[in-house]
């Protein structure tokens, strides 16, 4: 993974630089009319317009294809995007998706609220529980979309065996798995069909793009996800795209640090008075422990926690961290900390919220790369005010 993510995606060029160019252009010109007509037939491959193919693009969505394991990767405006594309590619009038419950809240919302508008029917299950996914199957289910670990509660489900339940019932599976990175979680490797990505997260890691992806493990269905991203529009720029590419490079020692970081202060909350509960797929009383094990390289820098306070004692530590930043979003060099019920998941509607265990008192941190003890001795300080 360290040489793959240094390496992938890198070719030769001109002046022998190092780092791919980046093709800041929206169009390419043609030497004459009749090559305009090959590359637009498909006869002769070269680029057209950049919303159709793109060599800065391309460098990137290689180096993803690569530590995924996938054949292809194609790189979205926004993680929605990548999402939303894989829904248009897959999902017909009439068909059935079964999604997990604890998703990002605008993956419900689009299902829910949009698709439906087309005929998509959705069920929302708890797929921690592989049984709730074969329960849920119908005879028009083409996709069980699952995240793992899920935003915001951090619960973990079972990629084998619900890539089993899919495709016995002749569905796919698509794992978000922004969370984890490539580097931490690769759901080719347990059966899943696609795997998809906020590259906004883990897999820039700087907090300075926003940028979707979708991994394919069958070659074959490239063309058809690659004209569908490009009739729907929602395609990355090159210069996002350079921008990814370059934190990729960093993806396997980031994502080390993040682990060893998160592991001490998930203990530490876990240890704490002031602390009812915290979900961290690598502390033993996660109910999910064995499933991570098993699938998961690293328990990644994602935790959930509520205060004994609730929302009030939340608040508390929300507004007096010095060091944790009080922001949406994750997987950046910076700690972050927010509070889903009102900012990443208040789009969902508040009684599917509770149902998929998003409490009214859950916090979630991002842990970031800086020193754990700094970042303990700041969530310390910010509990003391609560007590006092
Ligand atoms: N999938 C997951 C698991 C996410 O956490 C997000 C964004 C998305 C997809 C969508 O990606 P985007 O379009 O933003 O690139 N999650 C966010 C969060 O938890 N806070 O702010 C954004």
């Amino acid at each position: 993974m360290d040489t793959v993510a240094v390496h992938a995606g890198i070719g030769e060029y001109e002046f022998g630089a190092v780092i791919p160019p980046i093709f800041q252009t929206s169009t390419f010109k043609f030497n004459c009319a009749d090559q305009g007509a090959r590359l637009f037939k498909g006869e002769e491959d070269g680029y057209i317009y950049t919303r159709m193919r793109n060599p800065t693009i391309e460098a990137m969505e290689k180096s993803i294809a690569a530590l995924e394991g996938g054949a292809f990767a194609l790189g979205c405006a926004s993680g929605m995007a990548a999402i939303h594309t894989l829904f248009a590619v897959l999902l017909d009038s009439g068909s059935h998706v079964v999604c997990s419950e604890s998703v990002y809240g605008p993956t419900t919302t689009l299902l829910n609220s949009y698709l439906a508008k087309f005929g998509v029917e959705a069920t929302f299950v708890d797929t921690t529980k592989a049984e709730n996914v074969l329960n849920a199957m119908k005879i028009n289910t083409k996709l069980v979309f699952i995240e793992t670990p899920g935003n915001p509660t951090l619960v973990m489900s079972d990629i084998a065996a619900i890539a089993d339940i899919a495709h016995h019932a002749g569905a796919k599976l698509a794992v978000d798995n922004t969370f984890m990175s490539p580097v931490l979680q690769q759901p080719f490797k347990y059966g899943a069909d696609y795997s998809v990505h906020s590259l906004t997260k883990f897999l820039n890691g700087h907090a300075d793009v926003v940028g979707g992806v979708i991994v394919l493990k069958d070659a074959a269905e490239y063309p058809l996800f690659r004209k569908t991203l490009n009739h729907f529009g929602g395609v990355i720029d090159p210069f996002n795209s350079f921008l990814v590419h370059r934190g990729i490079k960093t993806l396997a020692i980031r994502m080390q640090k993040h682990c060893e970081n998160a592991i001490e202060i998930a203990n530490f909350l876990e240890s704490h008075p002031l602390i009812e509960w915290v979900n961290f797929p690598g502390l033993k009383s996660h109910p999910q422990y064995e499933i991570g094990l098993k699938q998961m390289n690293g328990f990644g820098g994602m935790i959930a926690m509520e205060l004994k306070g609730g929302v009030e004692a939340g608040k508390t530590l929300l507004d007096n961290l010095k060091l944790w930043q009080l922001a949406v979003s994750l997987g950046g060099v910076e700690s972050l900390i927010q509070h889903p019920a009102s900012m990443t998941h208040a789009s969902m509607n508040a009684d599917v919220r509770r149902q998929a265990n998003i409490t009214d008192g859950l916090v979630r941190v991002s842990v970031g790369i800086e020193n754990a003890k700094d970042l303990i001795d700041d969530l310390k300080q910010a509990l003391e005010l609560i007590t006092n």
